[in-house]
């Protein structure tokens, strides 16, 4: 089972609390990336037209809350993150289904960040009823070093699905495969670190071939550089 926390808090297995929520990612110490004036989401891919919606219309749907921890593959934990925004299952049956072609089965979706980043989730693990897209973090509007505009947030799984600074979801009737990084270099470093396609945290499923305690250690002397690189590029506004 889990270690627990600090706080008392029960972890997956695998996962230690930090304190705080650091600014991680393949972004490394590249800023957060300039939001649009008229910032929107657009929808592409398997069964669609391309559209987009703009961020002021997400005002139209029902807002959620929701405190979760947040849990990265490399082995840390943030605690307590209340969250706020739009429920994913409510934003895929609102605005993406209805703009599906009949017949369309779409069983995986990419999600980008401005900055370039992508990662592929199975539909029904963004159906869960604690995944967001997220405008609001601790009551506050989301910064930019966790994703300003809007991010998902997929508690369950591990933040690498948790994409920031989301600006285009692509559907897919079967899974993709690509890396998550436009750049090569650090493409061939997600490589070795191959992402599991569900992420699940309870389960650890960490790495797509690897058992977890294979890569666990390895994962772990990560936090340190990417936390550091990452710093570097924060703004956290
Ligand atoms: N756009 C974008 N989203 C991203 C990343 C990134 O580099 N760019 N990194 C992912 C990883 S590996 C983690 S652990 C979380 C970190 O979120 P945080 O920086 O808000 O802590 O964001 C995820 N989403
Ligand atoms: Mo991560």
């Amino acid at each position: 089972m889990g270690e627990v926390g600090g706080g008392g808090v029960t972890l997956p297995p695998g996962q230690r609390a930090v304190e705080g929520f650091p600014r991680f990612g393949t972004h490394l110490a590249d800023p957060p990336p300039e939001v649009p004036a008229a910032p929107a989401i657009e929808i592409a891919g398997a069964g669609v037209e391309p559209f987009a919606l703009p961020l002021s219309d997400l005002g139209d749907l029902p807002r959620i809350e929701r405190t979760a921890d947040f849990h990265c593959v490399a082995g840390w934990s943030a605690t307590g993150l209340r969250w706020e925004g739009v429920g994913f299952a409510t934003f895929f049956r609102r605005v993406i289904e209805p703009a599906l072609a009949p017949g369309t089965t779409v069983t995986h979706l990419t999600f980008q960040g401005l900055d370039g980043y992508r990662t592929a989730a199975a539909l029904e693990d963004v159906l869960s009823d604690d995944v967001l897209i997220a405008e609001g973090l601790d009551g506050a509007p989301l910064a930019p070093d966790h994703g300003a505009p809007v991010r998902l947030v997929s508690p369950a799984q591990y933040g690498f699905m948790s994409a920031k600074h989301l600006c285009r979801i692509e559907l897919h009737t079967a899974e993709p495969r690509e890396g998550q990084h436009p750049s090569l270099v650090r493409r061939v470093g997600l490589h070795l670190v191959e992402s599991h396609p569900r992420a699940r945290v309870w389960g650890e499923e960490r790495h797509r071939h690897l058992p977890p305690w294979a890569v666990r250690r390895f994962y772990r002397t990560l936090i340190a550089p990417i936390r550091m690189l990452s710093a570097r590029g924060s703004r956290p506004g």
